[in-house]
């Protein structure tokens, strides 16, 4: 194999974020800015010589170019096998069990999740590590400093690869094998969930459902799982086929960007069951009939029935959330007795916890829900669980949720984003909110008390890694909390995240609309760090 050595200069902006590294397609089409990360990343890992490398995307503008690119620079650097999704498409928690299975060396991940595409969008590239998850921040760390100084990219000089048909092929020194996306994801969702239950309960009519691809990676996905396998109607998956540029929306399945699906929940007849996922796959939003679940809820909801899911029959070794995320699984926790960990945002700080067994389910506020069946968040996966409970239990999703707060109450939640906050504004935010720490204990907003305020610092329970600034946190004595922090995934100045809950204990009160329920605490956020007054604004842009 014939491999060059290409001269390049470093850039100074590839400090990977929440989840990987995340530009604008005009910045990724840079000369040498794909190959440079490219390159720092093998640079900064040790030993992969004749392994294999895992490669797949979301199947945005930019998807099958950088493919090419990778497969060309991995090919220079020594790698043994690429197994690579058919049309250069996997979604991310697809791409986690085929590093898993496959006991791949790692893998890259192309995508900007629910960021929308397009040739004047957003593109990203995420490394994984051998346990299938992203890598934690040591890697990620080493591989922005190795960035900083790069000045030279090996590639080999070897024709485009043919991602379209299935099946290995030698390249010299190299094989490339072409894997279905879908049929290694589908059969462990098979060995996880009781699909003949979930096949009886779409025939009989029991479940009528409607899945939003938002027409990005889940389509080909749900298409095979729900409807070719569980016998679900062909048009129960809409925006099925994933598209360069998602169509032009941002494949966010939150109400706001998933409103079809959102108009037809709230409507009459609508099916008993509703979700949506996001670019890459690994969040979901679920709905029932006139109901939407909270993520939140979705998760502590998960935690309290697991043991009515045939793979966590046995029960739960214990529960994960990220910080902002609300207490609600808390109390599934303390109800069970088993541990339940606080975790700083990305999925990346629940791969040691999940690796030693530690605990079984995880999540966040963000549309984010997973098990220790992979190592990222996993959106389909949610998807069959909520059915698996529905028709275990033979209820409805707002009979499940509304049982759920008679037994544990209900923690009230709502985030609010402010998006492409010019980024001196928001980090005169943050320093405003930094200084309120020491001062604000003890003081009374009404009936609201504060009990401590701090920036959340984590350490890792298994390797001792210490994360600091990961978000400030205003606690009262009454459980409620508000918490502050900037946006890692967003590619426009700075996006200020305001996460607010209450716990509600009083069964005749939880049938609140959650911004008039956190009316007092969501004006108390805004006195706090006056995003509103700084930036002229009367409103968040996203409400979830
Ligand atoms: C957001 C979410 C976070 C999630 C991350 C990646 O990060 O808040 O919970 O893990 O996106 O999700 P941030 O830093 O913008 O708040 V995805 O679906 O983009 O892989
Ligand atoms: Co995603």
């Amino acid at each position: 194999m014939q491999i060059e050595t290409i001269e390049t200069h470093a850039y100074n902006d590839q400090n990977p974020g929440t989840s990987g590294l995340r530009k604008k397609v005009k910045v990724f089409e840079q000369p040498g800015y794909l190959e440079n990360f490219v390159q720092a990343i093998f640079d900064s890992l040790e030993d992969f010589s004749g392994k294999t490398l895992v490669l797949g995307g979301d199947g945005r503008y930019f998807n099958r170019v950088a493919i090419q690119i990778i497969i060309k620079i991995a090919a220079a650097n020594g790698f043994g096998e690429l197994i690579i999704g058919q049309g250069g498409l996997l979604s991310t928690p697809a791409a986690s069990h085929i590093i898993r299975k496959y006991q791949a060396f790692g893998g890259l991940i192309l995508s900007a999740s629910h960021n929308p595409g397009g040739p004047n969008e957003d593109f990203g590239i995420k490394y994984n590590v051998g346990n299938g998850g992203p890598a934690p921040e040591k890697y990620t760390d080493a591989f922005f400093q190795r960035s900083q100084v790069i000045d030279s990219y090996k590639t080999a000089i070897i024709e485009d690869v043919d991602l379209d048909n299935l099946g290995s092929q030698q390249i010299d020194g190299l094989k490339v094998t072409i894997i279905d996306p879908v049929t290694d994801y589908a059969a462990l969702m098979q060995s996880i969930f009781d699909f003949n239950l979930l096949k009886q309960s779409i025939s009989s009519g029991y479940i009528t459902l409607m899945f939003d691809a938002m027409s990005a990676i889940t389509g080909p996905y749900a298409k095979r799982i729900l409807v070719d396998m569980l016998g679900a109607a062909p048009d129960s998956v809409i925006n099925a086929e994933p598209l360069e540029d998602f169509g032009g929306h941002h494949p966010d399945p939150n109400l706001a960007h998933a409103h079809e699906l959102a108009e037809r929940m709230f409507s009459a007849g609508a099916p008993t069951f509703g979700a949506a996922s996001d670019g890459d796959g690994d969040r979901n939003m679920i709905t029932g009939s006139n109901i939407f679940v909270t993520p939140s809820d979705s998760l502590a909801i998960m935690a309290a029935n697991a043991h009515l899911i045939p793979a966590y029959a046995k029960g739960l070794s214990g529960v994960a959330r990220s910080m902002p995320t609300s207490q609600a699984v808390d109390r599934v926790a303390a109800c069970y007795n088993i541990p339940c960990y606080e975790t700083p945002t990305g999925w990346k700080f629940f791969g040691n916890l999940l690796d030693a067994g530690k605990i079984t389910l995880c999540g966040e506020e963000s549309f984010g829900t997973g098990s220790d069946h992979v190592r990222e968040k996993d959106g389909l996966w949610a998807v069959l669980f909520w059915l698996n409970l529905i028709a275990v239990k033979r209820m409805p999703v707002a009979d499940i949720v509304h049982e759920h707060w008679q037994k544990f109450g209900r923690d009230i939640y709502c985030r609010h984003d402010y998006e492409a906050v010019e980024t001196p504004v928001a980090n005169a935010i943050v320093d405003c909110l930094r200084q309120q720490i020491t001062t604000l204990p003890g003081q009374s907003f009404g009936e609201y008390v504060v009990k401590y305020a701090d920036e959340f610092c984590y350490e890792d329970p298994i390797d001792g890694s210490i994360s600091k600034n990961q978000g400030i946190r205003i606690g009262f004595e009454n459980g409620s909390r508000i918490v502050f922090r900037l946006s890692g995934t967003g590619t426009v100045g700075a996006t200020l995240r305001i996460y607010i809950e209450r716990f509600e204990a009083d069964a005749t009160r939880h049938n609140q609309d959650a911004q008039v329920a956190l009316a007092e605490l969501i004006e108390l956020a805004e006195q706090f760090c006056e995003v509103k007054k700084r930036t002229g604004r009367v409103a968040p842009d996203v409400t979830t």
